[in-house]
């Protein structure tokens, strides 16, 4: 399986994550990715190859513009105001405010933030737009006739919606991959995220949406980040309705237990018959990461990967979290192992 992936994810090395009222180094840091790409190429998965480029306008086909457009100035109109930390908010458009977009820097971050814990530091949007066209080019192997792929981005993407960001978040990937494959001729795609988190990103871009369904697998909201979306009642809206499913699971989840959801959700996928499956691939499952509560070991997903080939779908597989620094490589591989030893 060809990986691609770039050295331009460095760029985003943030100094401080808000974390139980203390600022301290960030869980989402750059050794992840280094960890990832040592062991795809220790583990001989296959070629690594540097991103194709595809601009702007494929992320503003799944984005706000004002939104992007923020992404790319927040740190320089927060450094004018001669702050000395990294970009956060303070205040939000709370209940019974208005949705008014403030002129001031702090103003703006909070109507774009839907989490406090991500700041923006200097190569933030740099490596963002870069892990977005490793998705993208991710997509367009697949166009070319490759079976599988694995978009190695970071920053990860699927707490990004249509006009926030947050939860290590800026850019969604693997939004920004289905849209490209829809836009060069499939016509229904599936995004299965198996994350420990909620994607309530992609969620919120699919919502409404027919020609993509949506399902997770991940920590139940009222204990788990994001906290407020991800419940098993959210199924969809519009003519998206039925086309959102969640797996909200509770803390100390085992793996027997998280794969009898996992096979209901490849059934629900099989049923859809898509023209391509994006896994929003987050291991961070495992059962020693240091901000999520499930009990998966390392064969684990070995043994998921190749229940995800059962499907027998062009599958990009697009990186999301996982904090188990040590762990990382050797779990991220075993998914794409396992996935190829069942092909
Ligand atoms: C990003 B991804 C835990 C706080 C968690 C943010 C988590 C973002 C996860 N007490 N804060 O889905 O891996
Ligand atoms: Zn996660």
């Amino acid at each position: 399986m060809e990986t691609i992936f770039t050295e331009r994810h460095t760029f985003r090395n943030s100094k401080t994550e808000l974390y139980g009222g203390e600022l301290v180094e960030p869980f989402e840091r750059p050794s992840r990715a280094q960890y990832i790409i040592d062991r795809v190429r220790n583990a001989g998965l296959g070629p690594v190859s540097e991103p194709d480029e595809f601009g702007i306008e494929p992320i503003y086909a799944i984005h706000d513009k004002g939104f992007i457009d923020f992404l790319q100035v927040a740190w320089t109109d927060w450094q004018s105001e001669g702050f000395k930390g990294e970009a956060m908010p303070t205040v939000w458009p709370a209940r019974r405010m208005t949705q008014r977009i403030p002129t001031h820097i702090e103003g703006r971050l909070g109507y774009y933030a839907l989490a406090v814990e991500t700041t923006i530091s200097d190569g933030t949007w740099e490596a963002a737009y870069a892990s977005a066209q490793v998705a993208l080019t991710g997509a367009q192997r697949l166009n070319e006739g490759a079976s599988a792929v694995f978009s190695l981005c970071r920053p990860p993407g699927h707490h990004a919606a249509i006009d926030m960001y947050g939860g290590y978040c800026f850019i969604n990937n693997a939004a920004v991959a289905a849209q490209h494959l829809l836009d060069t001729g499939r016509k229904r795609i599936a995004i299965l995220d198996v994350d420990f988190h909620h994607g309530n990103g992609t969620q919120d871009i699919f919502d409404t949406r027919d020609d993509v369904l949506f399902i997770s697998l991940h920590g139940d909201p009222m204990d788990a980040f994001p906290h407020f979306l991800g419940h098993a009642d959210e199924t969809g809206n519009g003519a998206g309705k039925g086309y959102t499913v969640n797996y909200p699971m509770p803390p100390d989840t085992n793996f027997p237990t998280w794969r009898a959801a996992l096979i209901k959700a490849l059934a629900q996928i099989a049923e859809y018959a898509p023209d391509a499956l994006i896994v929003s691939l987050g291991v961070d499952t495992f059962e020693t990461d240091p901000i999520s509560f499930f009990k998966l070991k390392s064969d684990d997903f070995t043994t998921y990967g190749a229940d995800i080939a059962t499907l027998n779908l062009p599958t990009l597989f697009v990186m999301e979290g996982g904090y188990d620094i040590a762990e990382i490589g050797v779990n991220t591989v075993n998914v794409l192992q396992g996935f190829e030893s069942a092909s």
